[in-house]
């Protein structure tokens, strides 16, 4: 279950619409979307219906047609679905650490 602090940043949060979401990859489906987000987006991830962000997508970068809508490393707060970053750093630290 992923669990989310405070957003900071100037990209917008496109993590909080997958707050609190099991993780899902394409053979095994926890999301609560009729479908299997993960098959039709190409990665495993805390899917909602389906994702605002999906870092662990395809890696293609740039620009790109709605044949691959949502597809790519997108961040939907920022540059939309049909933009697919080069590169993205997630980092993650225990609830207790204050670094
Ligand atoms: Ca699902």
């Amino acid at each position: 279950m992923s669990r989310l602090g405070a957003y900071s940043g100037t990209a917008g949060d496109a993590l909080r619409y997958h707050k609190g979401q099991p993780f899902s990859t394409y053979d095994m489906d926890n999301g609560p979307s009729p479908e299997n987000c993960a098959l039709r987006y190409l990665g495993a991830w805390w899917y909602n219906d389906c994702h605002h962000s999906n870092l662990f997508a395809m890696y293609f970068a740039g620009e790109y047609n709605d044949e691959m809508f949502a597809k790519g490393m997108v961040w939907f707060e920022w540059r939309g679905m049909l933009y697919a970053f080069k590169d993205m750093k997630m980092m993650i630290r225990p609830k207790s650490c204050s670094c």
